[in-house]
């Protein structure tokens, strides 16, 4: 037997503050864990829905220096953009604040103090990177040099962008300062440890033997995580924007933002319900879930989990974190960086009163269980053939119809026929896969069983075809049309969890006070004689034009990315691996030592010098483009390799039988590759 909650926490990732949110935020947390509390709601469940942003980090503080303004101001700039851009589509948050309240601090320094009072850290001195110029102790992200993996400049103390490895400072080759560009050194600084080395034996029996029902990919890392041996983790960071680490003697040191994050969780419900939040966080009846995105599976399930469990006083622990995977757009990975995105509060701008369009098509193809694509084309299909075909045709129809041949009035059902019992029984069944599948956070499958019901409604509109009745049997009419109404306000239920705009617009077409779930199957939820008001589009068509703007914009994205890319490159910078070749295709080639004998100059070139040289098996004239690069007199006598078996070919009259391999140095000019020693002439090289 499943236990019984009296109320549901539900929690969604605090989003960090240093840019607006993009539809990889959203598929991945915001419209699955809105269209949950939404579904609870209807239900009439007790719910809180926590969000807010996260105001701490150190990417916060990059962001800043780099704007030439101040952490505050760099969060309050985003905080805003991003709540805004969440309350337009739909979000529908309990509260929203923000980690840099005084809310927050307060109960983040206070939740600190009471694990350190507890012994609950551990204290350890370490050496870090410290920046003397700056005079800074300098995170992960502060420091750059050049990525051990892949040889890219530029990566960061803690990932490297080109290719994506995570590092550590150490990892670094030529380790610098991004504050300074300066040269670092180590020195040691303290900081407070969470050993969850010593919650290993209990995470293993909460999760691993408790929560199997867990989503594979969320249960999968924490297996990982687990078995592969927990270590103790440090809880604060030597930087000068966060919650001050509140003990003395640790001047100049905050909460790591990992640590405080967390907390904002707590910390906005205290701001909501200042005396009543405990109820919320300290009651067995409570069911709490976290919605995140993969990349913050380990800090919800083990690190706050463990804080949690450190500091007892009753605190509850998460029923269940279905995180998601990433989305991808047009193929290729969300980047903030390079601005691949489709940035929420922009598209609010360009789809004006689209906001379930994006909710729809975010559900639709939201990385459950796999990372998945978004594309521009998908979007104008999905709202074309789906929205506005499926949905928005019977709905229109249904009223339409209704206003058409019965002046608005919801008509009286007569006699039933087969064909209306079979559409009425569906609609229940509709109903319990669709609360299955809520309840188990399957959203794409819950969305497409609201879909079905449409689906219904249009097939049983094609196959009844009242317009045609309506010349001989307006009873059947009227029976066709009032089992048709109902389930337009069974779908104004249905999909009011993953479209609110478009419900709440059916709602008013319908002339209903409000919907609960409790009507939700019923066949008589509108009552004879019930006036409609008039039809209105629940959906428009995309037009091929609107979504070539879009795609246009990411074309322009790109171009620019590439541009900047080649723009960086050094001159020299050396060319990707070719394409693989086979060992056959490299014993083809007849590589060998041979002499220069003779160098003269091709007339009328600057580029050409004509060789004669000794390849051990034959005297022959090679024509070569180095002119710029050697005098004839610097090549007679050296030793070179060449490309033996090339197919001649004339240049400039001359017939050329090889071709001399070269190697370019860091100032572009050619330098012939030659055997370490003096070797005989037709060696091969191989
Ligand atoms: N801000 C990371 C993220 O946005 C982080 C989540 C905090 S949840 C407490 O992916
Ligand atoms: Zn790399």
């Amino acid at each position: 037997m499943e236990k019984q909650f009296k109320r549901h926490l539900v929690t969604s990732a605090l989003p960090y503050a240093n840019g607006p949110v993009h539809i990889g935020h959203l598929a991945g947390v915001y419209v699955p864990a809105d269209i949950y509390v939404r579904y609870l709601r209807l239900k009439g469940e007790d719910v809180l829905f926590i969000g807010g942003s996260d105001e701490h980090g150190v990417p916060i503080t990059i962001k800043a220096k780099r704007e030439g303004c101040t952490p505050q101001d760099v969060v309050d700039k985003y905080h805003k953009i991003i709540k805004d851009s969440f309350a337009e589509l739909g979000i529908s948050f309990d509260v929203y604040s923000r980690t840099s309240s005084a809310t927050h601090h307060k109960t983040a320094a206070a939740f600190f103090k009471k694990l350190y009072d507890d012994g609950k850290f551990v204290e350890r001195e370490s050496e870090q990177y410290f920046d003397v110029e700056a005079n800074t102790f300098l995170a992960d992200r502060y420091i750059t040099g050049t990525c051990p993996k892949c040889g890219a400049e530029g990566a960061y103390g803690d990932q490297c962008e080109k290719c994506g490895s995570t590092l550590s400072p150490d990892e670094l080759i030529n380790p610098k300062s991004a504050i300074s560009g300066g040269e670092l050194v180590k020195r040691p600084t303290k900081h407070w440890y969470l050993p969850l080395d010593q919650y290993e034996g209990w995470l293993k029996e909460w999760i691993l033997d408790g929560h199997k029902e867990w989503k594979t990919n969320v249960y999968g890392q924490c297996k990982s995580w687990i078995d592969g041996g927990l270590q103790p983790r440090a809880v604060s960071r030597d930087l000068d924007w966060g919650v001050p680490v509140p003990v003395e003697g640790a001047e100049g040191k905050v909460l790591y933002v990992w640590f405080d994050a967390p907390i904002g969780y707590i910390s906005n419900t205290i701001e909501l319900l200042p005396d009543e939040w405990e109820k919320w966080w300290k009651s067995e009846d409570t069911k709490m879930v976290h919605f995140i995105g993969k990349d913050n599976i380990v800090f919800h399930c083990i690190v706050f989990p463990s804080m949690l469990k450190a500091y007892g006083d009753g605190f509850i622990l998460p029923e269940n974190v279905p995180a998601n995977e990433f989305l991808n757009l047009e193929g290729d990975k969300i980047s903030t960086s390079r601005n691949w995105a489709v940035w929420l509060h922009e598209y609010l701008v360009d789809f004006p009163g689209k906001q379930d369009v994006l909710r729809y098509v975010l559900c639709a193809n939201a990385p459950e269980t796999k990372d998945n694509d978004f594309t521009w084309k998908d979007f104008q299909t999905r709202n074309n053939s789906e929205l506005v075909a499926i949905y928005g045709n019977f709905v229109n129809r249904a009223i339409v119809l209704t206003h058409k041949y019965f002046e608005g009035k919801v008509p009286a059902l007569g006699a039933l026929a087969d064909v209306d019992r079979e559409v009425l029984a569906e609609i229940p069944q509709i109903k319990a896969s669709l609360e299955h599948n809520l309840s188990n956070y399957k959203f794409r499958e819950a969305l497409k069983d609201a879909m079905n019901l449409a689906r219904l409604g249009n097939k049983y509109l094609t196959e009844t075809e009242p317009w045609k009745l309506a010349k001989t049997d307006m009873e059947r009419v009227a029976t066709i049309l009032n089992i048709s109404l109902q389930l337009c306000a069974n779908l104004a239920i249905a999909f009011e969890p993953f479209l609110p705009f478009s419900s709440a617009k059916l709602v008013k077409m319908l002339n209903l006070e409000k919907i609960g779930w409790a009507e939700f199957g019923g066949s008589e939820i509108l009552a004879a004689g019930h006036q409609l008001n008039a039809a209105e589009l629940l959906f428009a068509k995309i037009e091929d034009a609107e979504i070539q703007v879009q795609i246009d914009k990411l074309n322009a994205t790109k171009e620019a990315n590439e541009a900047k890319a080649a723009a960086e490159k050094p001159a020299n910078a050396p060319l990707p691996q070719k394409e693989e070749c086979t060992f056959d295709d490299f014993m083809k080639m007849d590589i060998r030592t041979a002499t220069v004998l003779e160098a003269v100059k091709v007339p009328k070139t600057d580029k050409l010098l004509q060789l004669t040289i000794d390849t051990g098996i034959d005297r022959r004239t090679i024509v070569s483009g180095i002119a710029e690069h050697y005098t004839p007199e610097e090549m007679v006598g050296k030793q070179i390799c060449i490309l033996a078996n090339l197919a001649p070919r004339k240049i400039r009259g001359i017939e050329s039988k090889g071709m001399i391999l070269m190697a370019k140095d860091e100032n572009g000019r050619m330098r012939f590759v030659t055997p370490a020693d003096v070797v005989d002439n037709g060696a091969c090289v191989g």
